[in-house]
């Protein structure tokens, strides 16, 4: 009952409280090969429904065109009232809701759908597949809820893994881990100055398309900086690759590796030295200066030649999470 009431609380009145992610916090992502959820090749925990793979893979166990997500959980809204959930991507979607199809657009090409609806505080439980055929390879559900003026990616405090999460009663069940991912501050100017909220954040990549990181943000003047640790899968050289609409820094154990902080629209590589198992701090800042803005960092592993996703199981909010993690 603590933890509803905190998420609540720091939904409805988020800035400037700090979000603190409940136990369980996510969404069950099953990838498959095949544009039809034909042959099941990984199933993982995601944070959100937010990608930005462009022509990479979203995991190195599948191509980078010809595959398709199943997500399912469950959401929970901040409080009770309409909400309108935009689905946008590259390249097929549908949505559930309690069971029920909300949006239904299994076509190749970008999608733009959007959906409004009543919704309650109870847990809904919520399905969302994609495909992508070849091409771009993106897919971010956004929300506007009651009172917000921009629309935002559904945060990861959102998502709930299961029903008994997302009512958070006292589990004496196994506690599944949510320190993956890393910390978002997000701030009111383009200089990382002015600090307005604080949350988790998934993954080193956001759509955040014409809207904003929070909902009363000025979706053309804003900046984020998110902060944690990094751990590689192997020994080697990475290569490094962003796309940032606008400006992006990213710094790992202290050392820049890129740093374009201006109103371009730019992607870029660089190679970097890293040790399997060892833990780097990691910092991204990244800026919109006006109209659309998204980011993502990509990596290539070591004797490898596939782009990919840096996926959250590599992402650590604190030192101790990752410890934990790997015992
Ligand atoms: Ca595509
Ligand atoms: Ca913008
Ligand atoms: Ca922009």
């Amino acid at each position: 009952m603590r933890r509803f009431l905190l998420f609540t609380v720091s939904l409805t009145l988020w800035l400037p409280v700090q979000l603190r992610a409940a136990d369980g916090n996510g969404l069950k992502a099953e990838f498959f090969e095949g544009i039809n959820l034909d042959k099941l090749v990984a199933t993982r925990q995601e944070p959100s429904i937010n990608f930005d793979w462009e022509h990479a893979a979203p995991i190195a166990e599948l191509p980078a065109d010809g595959f398709s997500l199943r997500m399912t959980g469950w959401l929970k809204v901040p409080r009770a009232g309409r909400y309108t959930f935009i689905l946008r991507g590259n390249d097929g979607v549908r949505l559930w809701l309690d069971d029920k199809q909300v949006i239904n657009h299994w076509n190749s090409g970008d999608v733009n759908k959007e959906v409004s609806l009543e919704l309650t505080t109870e847990p809904h439980a919520i399905r969302l597949e994609y495909f992508e055929v070849n091409g771009y390879a993106r897919v971010t559900l956004f929300w506007t809820y009651p009172g917000a003026k921009t629309y935002m990616p559904v945060p990861p405090e959102a998502f709930f893994l299961d029903e008994k999460n997302a009512n958070a009663k006292p589990s004496t069940s196994k506690k599944i881990p949510d320190e993956n991912g890393l910390n978002m501050e997000v701030f009111s100017d383009t200089n990382v100055t002015r600090k307005v909220g604080a949350s988790g954040f998934g993954r080193l990549e956001s759509v955040w398309a014409d809207g904003a990181p929070l909902p009363d943000l000025n979706p053309d003047s804003f900046s984020i900086r998110l902060t944690g640790f990094l751990q590689a899968p192997s020994t080697g050289r990475y290569k490094m690759i962003y796309f940032s609409d606008n400006g992006l820094r990213l710094s790992i154990d202290g050392k820049i590796i890129f740093s374009r902080w201006n109103n371009k629209t730019r992607r870029e590589e660089a190679f970097v030295e890293l040790e399997e198992g060892k833990l780097y701090s990691i910092q991204l800042e990244q800026m919109d200066v006006g109209g659309w803005s998204n980011f993502y960092v990509h990596w290539i592993l070591p004797d490898t030649d596939k782009e990919i996703s840096i996926a959250p199981e590599y992402l650590f909010r604190t030192k101790d999470a990752a410890k934990k993690k790997g015992k």
